[in-house]
């Protein structure tokens, strides 16, 4: 059950993370980010949501388009924009980028850029967690587009023989890069190629954070009792394009209207008002103070220094 605190927090969160991604867009516009930058904006409710119930000593591994579980992880807005500037005081220590968010402390494995290269990885986290005895669980989050992957299908597959603790997420936007789910997906209904692994499979309107929140409490309980992996599929859209390179031609402004008049935010924002949680004034005023703290991200990313030429071998894997 959520309280009316852990509701104000999680509309708070949200706000973060959509406000965080706006300031790095137009942080990228005027070249203090450079390479990809992949934005979640629309997608809030789903990392929001999933991640609320979770306990400190869990894992997390997402994809490319991970700045928003970064932050749901408890990254704070500051460190991981230092790490979008590229300076030593981001979360990866300037090295990674947008791409490779990394924050051990708060066991947020990654940030991984190859489509489906989470997977593998929460397999082995799955299996470290057993190996030691342990009673956590990974949440491993994908897109549409890693269903595709030979590495999904092996990892499912894997999870669910040695009954790995493990939550795969499926954030499905709709699309991959251009390509339409149904044009790259011979069952469109992605939730079906997860069902012959013999697992617990659901879905849930990604765009609703509170059946997503209710989703992922009942799932993670699930796998933790269970060690039995669980998938879910998460019906979500991305408002901009799949980086902010993409021209977006292959589909309509009608339709990102239409995703845009369920928005995550305004739509929980609306229930908080409803049910008394919030006051409008009380929206305005998380507003102003999350708007604050992200010019703050931008201040101490801008005045942090470059990582030094001798740390270029620190922190890599084989030295
Ligand atoms: C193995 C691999 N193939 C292709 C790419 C190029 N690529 C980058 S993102 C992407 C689309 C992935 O879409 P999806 O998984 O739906 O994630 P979304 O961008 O929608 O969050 C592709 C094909 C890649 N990074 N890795
Ligand atoms: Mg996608």
């Amino acid at each position: 059950m959520l309280t009316k605190q852990d509701k104000i927090d999680i509309f708070r969160e949200m706000t973060t993370i959509r406000k965080f991604e706006e300031k790095a867009s137009e942080m990228y516009e005027h070249g203090n980010i450079r390479g990809f930058l992949h934005l979640y904006i629309g997608q809030e409710a789903v990392a929001s949501g999933f991640m609320w119930p979770l306990r400190p000593d869990d894992y997390v591994i997402g994809a490319y388009r991970e700045h928003g579980h970064a932050l749901g992880r408890c990254a704070t807005p500051r460190k991981v924009m230092a790490e979008l500037f590229g300076k030593s005081t981001g979360v990866s220590g300037g090295k990674g980028g947008s791409m490779h968010l990394f924050d051990v402390d708060r066991r947020f494995l990654g940030g991984t850029a190859i489509v489906g290269g989470g997977l593998p990885i929460s397999a082995g986290i799955g299996f470290a967690i057993n190996y030691r005895g342990g009673d956590q669980i990974c949440l491993c989050f994908f897109g549409d587009g890693a269903i595709n992957e030979g590495s999904f299908h092996e990892t499912l597959n894997i999870a669910s023989l040695w009954n790995l603790p493990i939550l795969f997420i499926c954030e499905n936007n709709l699309y991959g890069m251009g390509t339409a789910v149904e044009r790259a997906s011979a069952v469109p209904s992605l939730y079906r190629r997860a069902q012959c692994y013999s697992m617990n499979v659901e879905t849930v309107d990604g765009m609703d954070v509170l059946a997503v929140h209710d989703m992922a409490d009942k799932l993670i309980s699930q796998v933790r009792e269970t060690k039995h992996p669980a998938f879910v599929e998460a019906i979500t859209y991305r408002y901009r394009g799949h980086s902010v390179a993409d021209p977006g031609t292959y589909r309509t402004k009608e339709e990102i209207e239409e995703w845009r008049r369920r928005d995550p935010i305004v739509q929980f924002g609306g229930k908080l008002l409803e049910d008394g949680t919030l006051t409008p004034e009380d929206i305005e005023k998380i507003q102003t103070e999350v708007a604050n703290e992200i010019e703050q991200a931008v201040k101490f990313a801008e005045e942090s220094p470059l990582p030094k030429p001798e740390t270029l071998h620190q922190d890599v894997y084989a030295g």
